[in-house]
């Protein structure tokens, strides 16, 4: 690095893939880097997800590094591991890469301020330290902010209320309680699982019904795993050759050119396959034409409501007209989720028809009567991809804010970097693959691209790095007319930034996939990082 009086060349912000890859790589390449966590342990969303039934959507091996070092002697016990899995895997990483003793945990990054004189970042934090940087790579993830809309009366509830992504350490027991879950994304699913097994009476509080899909979960055992090791090289090369960096077959046949026999046996494999298979690998018209969409999802809802006994609960959770089509709002996968609504103690109530009133002191209050209950779980989502950055208060060359920034909607060159904020790169950030990508996978290629950025630069002297705005304006444009191939804004969820009262809506993440994104990268690289405005050290060291 050329000579600075900053504590650290580079300081990672968050402990999740993309940061932990960032500092076990920036080290190794002789970087003086730091990681600051807000947790107190290691794995991003998988220190703080321990709400009950918490559980990957993503299978193993795709959903981990492809370090040998870390893989040749880690087993898993099932396909899709349960969060205590996953922060045992972290465990593991910290292990063999080293990692805790280059990072500060329980220390939450309030603001960031780069002072143009001295070519650095000074970064404070809630826990009062106050360290300098030449670079921050804010590896925040796209769901650390969580949201809990404002009810009315909220604040009068006298039971236990949490937000998934903030629920107790040492976990919550629901058995014989009453429980009310609003909201059916991935969370609320894997909740109600939970719930409907131990707790007296479960409360459904739906306002969109999710397309929830089967996770054929499995048991894996050794043997299988050493079997499996084989192709693991492989399999890791190919999860960066495909659009959403997982290991799924491209299908390249169009659903409405097969005739119906041909589409409905290419679906029911899909399905038997389980996972994102019947959403990340379908027919390459699904996700592209309203049409062919309409054929996955009529074949989604005929294997949901064969599970269901009462008619208008399953009308409820699938519903013949759908309200958006299949897969432009993130399905998740169930195992027990559908048949729960068969239980006695488990009730569904339609916020469309009935809307929440308010919460009251012993439950909640929709259009159509009081619902009461002990727990009430706050399965309701993310301040999604900007709201881990726009919590810190990023402030630029020219004093501005990064918040007020992108009031307007966001900003970026190669969702990496603004215009104005020199110095500053975000991984798994806005107008990047980001939430349409498998997180190790991105937390590799994308963050392979920034640690050779940052070794380029300082091969050359490169003190001062900042996105031009031409760059931005031509990125936002290509995520722009890309999106307006795909169906993404035909449904008001986080992806568009709809789920947030007040919050620009546009498309968040990249919808190119990974290969043509990484294409653009290293296309920016090769032109000397075109887009960017380098500037080399001066004589005085600066
Ligand atoms: O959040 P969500 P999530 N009144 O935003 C409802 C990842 N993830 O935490 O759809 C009533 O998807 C909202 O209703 P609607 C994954 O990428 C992964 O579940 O807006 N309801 C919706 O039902 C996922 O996509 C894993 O109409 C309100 C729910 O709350 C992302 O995180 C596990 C409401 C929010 O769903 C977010 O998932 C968990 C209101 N005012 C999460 N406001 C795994 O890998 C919101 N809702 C396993």
């Amino acid at each position: 690095m050329p000579p600075s009086n900053a504590d650290f060349d580079v300081i990672v912000v968050g402990a999740g893939f993309a940061g932990v890859y960032q500092l076990h790589r920036l080290r190794s390449l002789g970087f003086k880097t730091l990681l600051l966590e807000a947790g107190s342990g290691l794995g991003g969303i998988w220190h703080f997800n321990r709400y009950p039934g918490a559980r990957c959507d993503s299978n193993v091996p795709v959903y981990e590094f492809s370090d040998e070092e870390l893989w040749r002697d880690w087993y898993w016990d099932e396909r899709f591991p349960e969060s205590g899995a996953m922060r045992r895997y972290f465990e593991h990483v910290d292990e063999k890469w080293q990692l805790s003793r280059d990072i500060r945990f329980d220390t939450r990054v309030s603001s960031a301020t780069w002072d143009e004189e001295s070519l650095q970042w000074c970064i404070e934090s809630t826990s009062g330290s106050s360290l300098t940087a030449r670079f921050v790579v804010v590896c925040t993830g796209f769901a650390s902010k969580p949201y809990t809309p404002d009810f009315e009366g909220l604040a009068s509830f006298d039971g236990v209320c949490h937000h998934t992504a903030l629920w107790p350490q040492d976990g919550l027991d629901m058995t014989g309680k009453r429980v009310g879950i609003v909201g059916t994304g991935a969370s609320g699913v894997q909740v109600v699982q939970e719930a409907a097994k131990i707790a007296a009476e479960v409360y459904v509080f739906q306002r969109t019904p999710i397309t929830a899909l089967a996770m054929q979960q499995r048991k894996l055992s050794r043997a299988d795993q050493d079997e499996m090791k084989h192709d693991y090289p492989d399999m890791f090369q190919r999860r960066t050759k495909s659009f959403g960096g997982f290991d799924f077959r491209g299908r390249t046949e169009s659903a409405l050119e097969l005739s119906a026999e041909a589409r409905n046996a290419g679906f029911e494999e899909m399905w038997q396959e389980g996972g994102f298979s019947f959403w990340a690998s379908n027919f390459a018209d699904v996700m592209l034409d309203e049409e062919a969409n309409r054929t996955a999802y009529d074949f989604w809802r005929s294997k949901v409501i064969e599970r269901i006994g009462d008619p208008q609960t399953a009308e409820m959770l699938a519903p013949t007209e759908p309200l958006h089509p299949f897969g432009v709002k993130r399905p998740s996968l169930e195992q027990t989720y559908y048949d729960s609504f068969n239980q006695d103690n488990v009730t569904l109530v339609d916020l469309r028809a009935t809307p929440i009133e308010r919460i009251t002191g012993n439950g909640l209050k929709t259009s159509d009567g009081d619902y009461e209950f002990d727990i009430l779980v706050m399965a309701t989502g993310f301040d999604a991809v900007t709201g881990g950055l726009t919590a810190i208060d990023i402030r630029g060359s020219k004093g501005q804010s990064l918040k007020e920034n992108w009031a307007d909607g966001v900003k970026t060159h190669l969702g990496l970097s603004s215009a104005g904020f020199p110095n500053l790169i975000y991984l798994y950030g806005p107008q990047s693959p980001s939430g349409f990508c498998n997180g190790p996978t991105c937390a590799e290629q994308q963050g392979g691209w920034v640690v050779q950025l940052l070794a380029d630069l300082r091969d050359r002297g490169v003190t001062r790095i900042e996105a031009t705005p031409e760059a931005e304006e031509a990125w936002s444009t290509q995520v722009r007319t890309i999106s307006e191939f795909t169906l993404f804004d035909k449904a008001d969820s986080w992806y568009v930034g709809a789920n947030i009262p007040g919050k620009k809506r546009e498309l968040l993440n990249y919808p190119g996939g990974i290969p043509m994104y990484m294409q653009q990268c290293d296309s920016c690289a090769e032109n000397e990082y075109s887009g960017f405005e380098l500037r080399p050290m001066a004589s005085d060291g600066s």
